[in-house]
């Protein structure tokens, strides 16, 4: 049994950056994309949920008016078809969103509004008022009267492609300037659109938004975005210290194959870095040979971008359904067992800050590795409304929706990165093969046993002597563990035996889990 470095990686970094990285009173917690949610839902898991549990803040989705889409029946994506800035859509009314906002700041739990300000409908969307709020708009004119929007303000005039539509993402121009998907582009170098958009921002800013998720940035252009940030107001000193801006992650899916990079959005903001988990799902699939122990360089030894810039996730709304990008590799909650291991592995080390999925169940029909249900929106009544999220005595979510974030292993480890923010990755070791370990600092260390035999080893833990509850396999309740349960020596050694058996192959103990 190879034992590996037994000392700590230098905590890289400083404290300093631009504070587009840093969202303020960063306390290591992770983001949650609350997707589809209500708003009141929101509220109510916010104030009795994800601020006990040490959750830093929710993505949610785009809260514009957006189209109401009948053929397929209320796919999700119609919510990436804005028609105007009114904060009318499938998720609540602007009174509902206002309110939940304030409910959230008040618990210290963060908001982050996804944003579709590349473009506004698709083309063929036709006339009429079948939108949220009930605004009028006339798609193959390019009039959204509700904004207003006519056509001069969109990219018809630069775009050099055939159809008008994104044909060759090898072409800049195309793919900054042309309709991706068919959807009408906005000019954001037109001062009027810039105008109209950065009010909307400003907008969420002043109710207390703590910052964004900019979709498809990619085909926006870097200068244009530097323009619309710059003018975004400082956060709501209701809830945020004086002069603080807006924490932005960027949408921009750079798997390394097309000509615009992920860099060229670095100095405007964070940027969703994708390679992550396409790489990690194939790790824990043991796909290309790659074993866990490889994870020992994870982070920019393995090519991802600098860990200040990314902002990281296991799956997302679009690659958990097959969606933008990420491939067969990408793990989801329809693989339990495996979703776990690679989530609390994200969870548990330094790199990037993160974002734990919450999705809803959708019935797959998978026709050639297609799915035809891709589309499928979130559970609902006959009408179309959304429904609520029901609460289970178990703690679980019912009515379809799957609420990962409330597993209790994915819990436990979003409370685990808060108690062990800050401190560097510890005394990794593993087999040379699928058995890893690796502690933070003092505050944690994690054990995973993804080979097809026993983990049996004794290990450095980095921990004080004392006996820890493992918080996979259950919890510190009281003063009794109702999991398993790990002593550690005078000398920070503890003695890790997993099955590969075992419903989690993996514990994880902490500073807080300690009798
Ligand atoms: C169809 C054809 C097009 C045709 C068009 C003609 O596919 O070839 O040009 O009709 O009108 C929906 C349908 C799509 C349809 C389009 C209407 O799925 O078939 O085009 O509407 O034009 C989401 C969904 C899309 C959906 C879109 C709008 O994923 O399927 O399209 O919403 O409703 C790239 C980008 C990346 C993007 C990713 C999906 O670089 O930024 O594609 N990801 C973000 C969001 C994603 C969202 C969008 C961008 C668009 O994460 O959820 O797309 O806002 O990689
Ligand atoms: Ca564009």
């Amino acid at each position: 049994m190879k034992t590996r470095t037994k000392w700590c990686l230098l905590a890289l970094g400083f404290g300093l950056g631009l504070s587009q990285y840093h969202s303020h009173t960063h306390h290591g917690g992770s983001i949650v994309h609350l997707f589809e949610w209500r708003w009141s839902d929101i509220a109510d898991e916010c104030e009795r949920y994800l601020a006990p549990s040490g959750f830093h803040g929710v993505q949610i989705s785009p809260p514009s008016e957006h189209i109401v889409v009948s053929k397929p029946h209320r796919p999700w994506w119609e919510r990436y078809q804005p028609v105007s800035y009114n904060l009318c859509s499938r998720s609540g009314t602007e009174h509902e969103l206002r309110d939940m906002i304030r409910r959230c700041n008040d618990v210290g739990v963060k908001i982050y509004a996804d944003v579709v300000i590349n473009h506004m409908c698709m083309a063929d969307a036709g006339e009429g008022s079948r939108s949220t709020c009930g605004s009028y708009f006339n798609a193959s004119r390019e009039e959204f009267p509700s904004v207003p929007y006519s056509a001069a303000d969109f990219n018809d005039d630069k775009c050099t492609s055939g159809s008008g539509n994104i044909e060759n993402y090898q072409d800049i121009y195309q793919v900054r300037n042309c309709r991706l998907l068919g959807l009408l582009d906005l000019a954001q170098d037109k001062e009027h659109v810039r105008g109209k958009i950065v009010d909307y921002l400003n907008t969420l800013v002043d109710m207390g938004v703590a910052g964004f998720r900019v979709d498809a940035c990619k085909h926006m252009w870097p200068a244009d975005l530097k323009v619309l940030y710059g003018r975004l107001h400082n956060l709501n000193p209701k809830w945020f210290p004086k002069g603080s801006s807006p924490l932005i992650y960027q949408e921009v899916i750079d798997l390394g194959d097309e000509p615009i990079k992920a860099g060229e959005y670095y100095p405007l903001g964070r940027v969703t870095e994708f390679k992550y988990g396409a790489m990690l799902g194939s790790v824990f699939r043991k796909w290309n040979g790659y074993k866990l122990s490889d994870l020992r360089s994870w982070g920019e030894g393995w090519g991802l971008m600098p860990s200040d810039k990314a902002l990281v996730f296991v799956d997302n709304h679009d690659n958990q359904r097959g969606h933008g990008a990420g491939g067969a590799s990408i793990l989801t909650f329809w693989e339990p067992r495996l979703y776990k291991m690679a989530v609390a592995f994200m969870l548990a080390h330094p790199y990037g800050m993160t974002r734990v999925m919450s999705s809803y169940r959708w019935d797959r029909h998978i026709v050639k590795g297609k799915d035809e249900n891709d589309w499928v929106g979130p559970p609902s009544y006959p009408d179309g409304t959304t429904k609520p999220v029901p609460i289970g005595p178990d703690g679980g979510c019912g009515d379809g929706w799957v609420c990962e974030h409330r597993w209790p292993q994915i819990r436990n480890m979003v409370t685990f990165r808060v108690i062990v923010n800050g401190q560097p990755l510890c005394n990794w070791w593993d087999n040379g093969s699928n058995q890893i370990a690796f502690g933070r600092g003092d505050r944690g260390f994690i054990v995973i046993n993804n080979d097809e035999c026993f983990l049996d080893a004794t290990l450095n833990t980095g921990l004080t002597a004392g006996t820890y509850c493992d918080v996979i396999s259950g919890q510190k309740t009281g003063d009794r563990c109702t999991g398993k349960q790990v002593t550690v020596d005078s000398r920070g050694r503890a003695h890790f035996r997993i099955s590969n058996m075992d419903q989690d192959p993996f514990i994880a103990i902490h500073r807080d889990s300690k009798l």
